[in-house]
């Protein structure tokens, strides 16, 4: 999968080199074109940026270099992605969604914002990564990029599932423990140690429902649909869960 990206600060991607996803782009399953949007403003000075008419503030990125970076990179036939805080909210869907692609074009935004016959012409789809805002698009896109890449197959070690296909999808992460058993004083708890799997199993999902919907009710409440997928004993786990209510459960 190719990623085009358009970014006023093209040194800021020399981050996605390294880790996981540097191991994919040596091993050639994701490629990257970064393009510097200032090399395509025709301004003697290389300006990108410019007031916004009507008035209000900052400045916006100016329709004419972003026009030439787009074209640069064949956008017209690609699926454009402009990285935006008022973009609809970046999810596991989406991802999975876009990983779907050959080639995609990434816009980060920078200042107020763009010129808005960008948006309209090139067909962007305005993303978010949540409800806080950032400097600009950059380490949006670098979070979504990641996000995406785990799911080409071949970017995760097998061992790694990308997709958990399990009980437990949908549900918060329990709580995991490794050697040694005894730490500082502390235990790890003793079900994980008896090697009975039914009753660990069990306790993960108690551990992971509790969780959930402590943290997470919006989760919870989606998990509750898919009852009839579990067992008589998952189900036993889920109504005790439920009946013994959210009372002084870290939510933290
Ligand atoms: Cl995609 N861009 C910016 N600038 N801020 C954000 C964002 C994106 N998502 C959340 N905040």
């Amino acid at each position: 999968m190719k990623f085009n990206i358009l970014t006023l600060f093209p040194d800021m991607f020399s981050a996605v080199n390294t880790s996981m996803v540097g191991r994919a782009v040596k091993n050639g399953l994701i490629d990257f074109n970064v393009v510097n949007i200032r090399d395509f403003s025709t301004d003697k000075h290389k300006k990108t940026d410019d007031m916004p008419f009507g008035g209000g503030q900052g400045m916006l990125l100016m329709a004419q270099p972003l026009w030439g970076a787009m074209d640069s990179v064949g956008a017209q036939n690609k699926r454009v992605i402009y990285m935006s805080p008022r973009g609809k909210l970046m999810d596991q869907n989406l991802i999975e969604d876009l990983a779907q692609e050959e080639e995609i074009v990434i816009l980060c935004g920078h200042y107020e914002g763009v010129d808005q016959r960008v948006l309209d012409y090139w067909n962007c789809e305005e993303v978010s990564i949540g409800d806080y805002v950032l400097t600009g698009g950059e380490l949006a896109s670098m979070v979504m990029i990641d996000a995406v890449a785990r799911m080409i197959p071949g970017v995760l070690a097998s061992r790694e599932a990308a997709v958990d296909e399990s009980v437990y999808s949908g549900l918060l992460e329990y709580p995991q423990y490794t050697q040694p058993r005894s730490f500082e004083g502390l235990d790890v708890p003793e079900v994980l140690l008896n090697g009975n799997h039914q009753l660990i199993h069990l306790w993960k999902l108690e551990q992971a429902l509790r969780l959930t919907r402590a943290r997470r009710p919006d989760l919870f409440q989606n998990f509750l649909s898919r009852r009839d997928e579990l067992t008589r004993p998952e189900r036993k786990v889920l109504d005790k869960v439920i009946s013994e209510g959210s009372e002084d459960e870290q939510g933290k």
